[in-house]
């Protein structure tokens, strides 16, 4: 068969943009596709919600693909090792109550199951900004302000285009980048003890893997925070190579958006 480069240009244009214009309206957009945002993203997708991810990286999974100093393995305790398995993946019994997993294989898997439940992923595509708007005199996220990675690595001056959203799922990791902008641009008070971020602290696992699934909430309304995002908000501690509170909070954070989304 004859191969024309030109049908080939054509393809990658028409699905491109059909899919960047189906999401013009989204029930749910995940900002970071680390271990939080990606289950957070599946569960969504699954259950038929418009779900869309957006990820700055080249390549979806965050801070997973290379387990604790690069040796690439991860640790779930009983709690959260119920999500890899629905997920696929066989886990191995290190010691009573800690399991182990090749972080390679959690990734792609968790990334797999994201894309096949109906996520709409775009890498290479940074969230610089929130719309923000007062709906019944209420300030409310609807939407995020996106620009190209590479436009946003090289320092263009390009401007940003946009998507409209019923919710936000802030899932950035330790730096809650989308949050601070939030905060730093606008006169707002989060829903947190002071009103603003309350910032990380330093590692204690066992009670940062609790506190990822109780900080996992909207944080500002329709924004929910999940992930290492949500503890770094909410002022609590790092974990390291320990996941499975980064993938209950997606849970969480898809079950609670569901219902609101439900319920509307
Ligand atoms: O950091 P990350 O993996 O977030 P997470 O789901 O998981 C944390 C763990 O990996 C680990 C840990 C567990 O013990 O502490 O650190 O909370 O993934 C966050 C993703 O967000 C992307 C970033 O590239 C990464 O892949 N990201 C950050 N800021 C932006 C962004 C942005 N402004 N726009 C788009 N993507």
């Amino acid at each position: 068969m004859a191969i024309d480069e030109k049908i080939i240009t054509e393809a990658i244009i028409s699905e491109y943009y059909a899919k960047f214009k189906s999401c013009l309206d989204l029930d749910v957009a995940v900002v970071g596709a680390g271990p939080s945002g990606l289950t957070a993203a599946w569960k969504l997708a699954e259950q038929g919600f418009k779900v869309a991810m957006f990820e700055r990286k080249l390549s979806i999974g965050g801070g997973m693909w290379g387990g604790g100093m690069t040796w690439n393995f991860i640790v779930v305790q009983d709690e959260g090792r119920q999500v890899l398995e629905d997920a696929g993946l066989t886990l191995k019994l290190f010691k009573p109550g800690y399991f182990t997993v090749d972080a390679v294989a959690a990734t792609t898997t968790l990334a797999s199951k994201a894309c096949l439940a109906g996520t709409r992923v775009f890498n290479c595509m940074s969230v610089e900004d929130v719309v923000l708007r007062e709906v019944d005199g209420i300030k409310r996220v609807t939407g995020l302000v996106i620009n190209s990675s590479p436009v946003e690595i090289a320092g263009l001056h390009v401007d940003p285009l946009v998507i409209g959203c019923r919710y936000v799922i802030e899932a950035t990791g330790h730096d809650t980048e989308v949050l601070k902008t939030l905060v730093r641009k606008n006169d707002v008070r989060l829903n947190t003890t002071t009103g603003g971020i309350e910032g990380e602290q330093s590692m204690w696992a066992e009670v940062a893997e609790a506190h990822t699934l109780s900080n996992t909430r909207e944080i500002f309304p329709g924004m929910f925070v999940a992930g290492m995002a949500a503890n770094a908000s909410y002022g609590s501690y790092r974990m390291g190579p320990i996941f499975g509170g980064m993938l209950l909070s997606g849970v969480k954070a898809a079950e609670e958006i569901a219902a609101r989304l439900r319920g509307r």
